[in-house]
């Protein structure tokens, strides 16, 4: 989980930023079972993508990777779920079960770094 090199990481990303729509949701998702993937990268002091749509219901697994300079983590609002805090060129995961209708709220807990922009969404619809 941690043994991720940066470069091969990186260039993936680009390439996902890239082909990502404008707005929403992450180019990168494949099927696995009921779970689907997405990748959400991490920096000061924004989530990539901020806005995760979703299917009511659907699991989802968060990829947390983070290609900032300081430590980073995900917590679902409300639910108790959170990744590790990683450091520079790490990655953690967390899987949350999208709620039938409405969302559910992230954010970075590592202190002021939510205040400072690193929240974001997941919007089951
Ligand atoms: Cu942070």
């Amino acid at each position: 989980m941690k043994l991720f090199g940066m470069f091969p990481c990186s260039a993936l990303l680009m390439a996902c930023v890239l082909a990502a729509s404008p707005g929403a949701v992450s180019a990168h998702q494949h099927k696995d079972g009921d779970t689907r993937t997405v990748e959400v990268v991490a920096k000061e002091f924004t989530f990539e993508p901020s806005r995760i749509e979703v299917a009511p219901g659907s699991r989802v697994e968060i990829k947390l990777v983070n290609e900032g300079n300081l430590s980073h983590n995900l917590h679902i609002a409300g639910e108790g779920m959170k990744t590790e805090t990683i450091q520079t060129g790490h990655t953690d995961t967390v899987t949350v079960t999208a709620p039938e209708n409405g969302k559910l709220e992230f954010f970075c807990n590592v202190p002021g770094h939510k205040q400072a922009g690193m929240r974001g969404k997941i919007v089951a619809h």
